[in-house]
């Protein structure tokens, strides 16, 4: 199937080489205008790389339904290849972020072969305590009541083996973190000690901390409500950089888009967490009312923007050398096909991330100096009314990429395919 989107990949190439190349000049000559080294921006933009969801390769639903497609991933080896096949279009999504139990594999040393294969890394790999799978035989070592800040020692114990066994696994696959998203929280006022709650996450995470192999992050991923609906135990960045400076330095933060109160400012929390050196990752997404999970800029673009010039300016000022951010995606596509939603979220954080790389900085630090703030948004909106697509798609054409990753996707009928070589059985995920 890689062989069919290298083709539509060279049809577009001859078809569309001359436009883009026009195009590409015309782009060039604007940003030249603004002082903008193009080259430094096609380069940055070659090396950047955002992670996909194993979760997100099928089908998501709500809990008012789920209308799966024919054609899903319902296997490790069929996620990795879809990985590959949307690698292969972007040149920028040669990552997989595992969830377990759902990606538990029966063979870690064939998943790493498979992912080697392919040519895909181990990202960032997720724990899941927000589901019993098997409900246990005991009653008091069920997540029902929450994992890490349970109560019941059961339960806690339960969370603190399941993530260090995460651990190990992510170790026997090259990843190099874990993401800790806890469910943990109340629906009634009164049913736990919010601080109680807190010592408890804190001393369950602290043990698999402990277990940590030395060049490993655990990340903590704060969201303030759903499933629980009164209180969450890790509820915002605040206490999720809390939690993270109680356990130690190679404890990060991670910042889920979705995972924010309506008109919170997101891109002031990415710069927060930059400045304390606790900045772990960001879940790609976007959304309207709730954790919603839609693609990454089709709602809030500037928002996008703002958040990705938040991590162009920190990386300018070398506050990431200790630790580059993971950038992932984490959507759930219950109408689309969910790998075309994939490449759509990943276009649109390349574009947002372009437009970042076109501010210029010594003229919003001027506007900024003398207290200009007609001025700095000025500086900062001429960059966000860019139209960087040129930029985006040569610095993936000269990676091999596609001009046009989805209309490559389509012409290549990479989906139909599938559905003949795979059916419609479900895949494993939300
Ligand atoms: C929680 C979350 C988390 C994942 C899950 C699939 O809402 O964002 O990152 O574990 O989605
Ligand atoms: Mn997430």
């Amino acid at each position: 199937m890689i062989a069919a989107l290298t083709d539509q990949i060279e049809v577009q190439i001859r078809r569309d080489g001359a436009a883009h190349e026009s195009d590409l000049e015309h782009m060039a000559r604007q940003l030249a205008r603004r002082g903008i080294d193009v080259e430094a921006a096609i380069a940055r933009m070659a090396n950047l790389r955002i992670a996909v969801p194993s979760w997100a390769l099928g089908t998501g639903g709500t809990r008012f339904g789920r209308f799966s497609e024919a054609g899903e991933p319902h296997d490790l080896e069929q996620k990795v290849a879809d990985v590959a096949a949307i690698d292969r279009l972007t040149r920028a999504s040669g990552e997989i972020s595992l969830h377990i139990p759902w990606d538990q594999p029966d063979d870690p040393a064939a998943l790493r072969e498979c992912l080697a294969a392919h040519g895909i890394a181990c990202g960032p790999i997720n724990s899941n305590t927000f589901q019993d799978g098997e409900r246990p035989n005991d009653p008091r070592a069920s997540y029902r009541h929450g994992s890490v800040s349970n109560v019941w020692g059961e339960a806690r114990a339960r969370a603190v083996g399941h993530m260090v066994g995460v651990v190990e696994l992510g170790r026997s696959l090259g990843s190099k973190a874990l993401t800790v998203w806890l469910s943990d929280g109340t629906n009634h006022p009164g049913q736990h000690s919010f601080r109680g709650a807190l010592d408890r996450t804190i001393d369950s995470l602290a043990q698999v901390y402990a277990a940590l192999p030395a060049d490993w992050s655990l990340y903590t991923e704060h969201k303030p409500f759903e499933p629980a609906f009164y209180s969450s135990v890790n509820p915002d960045w605040g206490a999720s950089l809390l939690i993270a400076r109680a356990l130690g330095p190679q404890a990060r933060c991670l910042v889920d888009l979705g995972h924010h109160l309506p008109n919170a400012n997101i891109e002031q929390i990415v710069a927060m967490l930059v400045h304390q050196g606790r900045l772990g990752g960001v879940h790609f997404n976007d959304s309207k009312y709730g954790d919603d999970d839609l693609t990454a800029g089709s709602i809030q673009p500037f928002q996008l923007f703002l958040i990705c010039h938040e991590l162009v300016e920190a990386e300018r000022d070398g506050l990431l050398a200790a630790h580059v951010p993971d950038l992932m995606i984490d959507a759930s596509h219950n109408v689309k096909d969910p790998m075309e939603d994939i490449l759509q979220s990943t276009e649109a954080i390349l574009i947002a991330y372009a437009q970042a790389l076109t501010v210029d900085p010594s003229a919003l630090a001027a506007a900024r100096g003398q207290n200009d703030p007609a001025l700095a948004q000025d500086t900062l909106q001429d960059a966000f009314r860019s139209d960087v697509r040129p930029l985006v798609r040569e610095a993936r054409r000269r990676k091999g990429g596609a001009l046009n990753p989805l209309a490559a996707f389509r012409a290549a009928g990479y989906r139909q395919e599938t559905v003949r070589s795979r059916g419609s059985r479900k895949a494993t995920g939300l």
